[in-house]
């Protein structure tokens, strides 16, 4: 049905298949396909990516659209259900400006997708009806208001975010418990919380036990990491095997599965091809609890759930439940497995679909010790690289979700060894940590110059007065920081060959 929903003299069109419930500020909406019409012309369109690493930004909808030709990176970078659409569009939300106005559609519902033709936003679940809200207003309020639904519809957790060291950034997946323990007699009596394990201790992606460099095991590293006043973490990436793991080569039909049977890909990674296990088949989510059960009995009380987009993809499930729902059945079992008080961290994971059950997320693709790489972005339309310019981008885009999660937006970098970023580009990482409330550093103490030890350890102690500005500008103890630069110029999508308009 088609209505009229008047705010302030703005006249704007919804077609659902029932009357909108109004709320204070917004309205709710059902239907398999909501259409909203903007009042006036429309500007810029909020393009929200589907997993943490996703590019999300303003962008302009008459750009050309990239089709991404590389499955295996298409893979990292957004949902390889929705490369080359024919508008633009993003996961769960779509915004457009509208003069001074937001004109906001955001899914309640798994599987959403929002895609802007003209001057309407059209709304679509992957299953059936779906349940939407609009907003029409100031950015902060209809933004701030959908959050807020979102909350109410999913649950809210976060509000103690970490202040975390981890191995990522410095050591990649070269650690050790020997290495790790030097850092930890580094850190001692810097105002860390967390202690963080990364990739690099497991036996193979999908044989999640301690390899050789990890002799004394992991409940001894965890009891250590205690010990010395710190909340053991460990990274996992629990829906993906390897092709060489030995859960893989006995049990491959745990896994997901395209339409010639064979296991779909997830991944290049780890020096071969990754497949996603089919968490709706109760076998593979039995091993994935007992994976996530270990890690907990070892003293794991922090767990990084990584490469969480696995569970989504498309491909043939042992149930037939769409794919967010899939996602979300099993990170409900997660959560049931590990209890209230291990807090859950997701990264390269389905954001909407993750609110409620995990305590924080990553909201930007990897940093990295360099600012960007054009060129693997253009030649390569590798969006998702690791490289700080897009980290900024992408996360400074998602900082409402604050909200109703705790907001990840990754490392900051503290040292100038081994590092290529400049002076402002590394105070701009640090000033969005602190405006994200989320403080983690891969630095080891032993790289670092005696000021930037310092710098390290102010940006852990430091409790600084943040006032929103506006939608780029924050007050940081009465000092402006303006992203905009970095925000406004989203990641280079529209680069690459154009898709054919239909
Ligand atoms: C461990 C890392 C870190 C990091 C995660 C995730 O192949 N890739 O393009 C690729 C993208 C991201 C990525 C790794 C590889 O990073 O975000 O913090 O935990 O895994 O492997």
């Amino acid at each position: 049905m088609l209505t009229q929903w008047a705010v302030d003299e703005a006249e704007i069109t919804v077609e659902a298949s029932r009357q909108p419930r109004h709320l204070d500020h917004g309205v709710l909406l059902d239907g398999d396909v909501v259409r909203v019409t903007a009042p006036a012309p429309v500007g810029r369109f909020y393009r929200h990516g589907w997993q943490s690493w996703s590019p999300t930004a303003w962008v302009d909808p008459h750009a050309p659209l990239l089709a991404i030709p590389v499955p295996e990176l298409t893979l990292l970078a957004d949902d390889p259900a929705h490369t080359a659409t024919a508008h633009p569009s993003g996961s769960a939300i779509g915004a457009v400006m509208c003069g001074e106005r937001i004109l906001l559609l955001g899914a309640l519902d798994l599987g959403g997708r929002v895609e802007l033709r003209d001057a309407t936003l059209v709304a679509t679940c992957e299953q059936g009806d779906g349940r939407w809200f609009a907003a029409f207003g100031d950015e902060r309020d209809v933004f701030g208001a959908y959050a807020r639904a979102l909350g109410e519809r999913f649950g809210v957790r976060g509000g103690a975010p970490p202040r975390m060291w981890s191995s990522w950034y410095s050591f990649y997946g070269d650690i050790s418990e020997q290495g790790l323990l030097e850092v930890l007699d580094d850190i001692a009596g810097l105002p860390f919380d967390t202690f963080q394990v990364d990739d690099g201790w497991q036996v193979q992606i999908g044989d999640w036990h301690a390899n050789e460099r990890f002799a004394s095991g992991m409940p001894t590293l965890a009891a250590t990491i205690r010990e010395r006043g710190y909340r053991p973490g460990l990274w996992l990436a629990p829906f993906l095997v390897h092709e060489r793991s030995q859960v893989f080569r006995e049990h491959p039909e745990l896994c997901l599965t395209d339409d010639d049977g064979r296991p779909t890909l997830a991944g290049h990674n780890w020096g071969g091809r990754v497949h996603a296990l089919d968490v709706t088949n109760p076998d593979a989510m039995h091993l994935v609890c007992d994976v996530i059960a270990d890690a907990v009995s070892w003293g794991f009380e922090l767990l990084k759930l990584d490469f969480l987009f696995a569970a989504a993809l498309p491909g043939n499930r042992h149930e037939q439940v769409g794919r967010e729902a899939a996602y979300r059945q099993a990170i409900e079992r997660i959560r049931e497995t590990v209890g209230d008080d291990v807090y859950l961290l997701a990264c390269g994971a389905p954001v909407v679909a993750s609110l409620g059950v995990f305590d924080g997320i990553r909201i930007g693709p990897d940093v990295a010790p360099w600012w960007e790489l054009e060129a693997a972005t253009r030649y390569l339309h590798t969006v998702a690289t690791p490289n700080t310019r897009y980290a900024i981008a992408t996360s400074v885009h998602r900082l409402w979700l604050r909200a109703v999660i705790d907001i990840d937006p990754d490392v900051v970098y503290f040292r100038t060894r081994y590092n290529l970023l400049l002076d402002w580009q590394r105070a701009l990482l640090r000033d969005l940590a602190v405006v994200s409330g989320f403080r983690a550093t891969s630095d080891p103490p032993a790289w670092l110059l005696p000021d930037e030890l310092s710098e390290l350890e102010a940006f852990l102690d430091d409790e600084p007065q943040i006032e929103r500005l506006g939608a780029y500008r924050y007050a940081i103890d009465g000092r402006t920081v303006d992203f905009e630069a970095i925000a406004a110029r989203p990641p280079d999508l529209y680069l690459g060959p154009i898709t054919p308009r239909h």
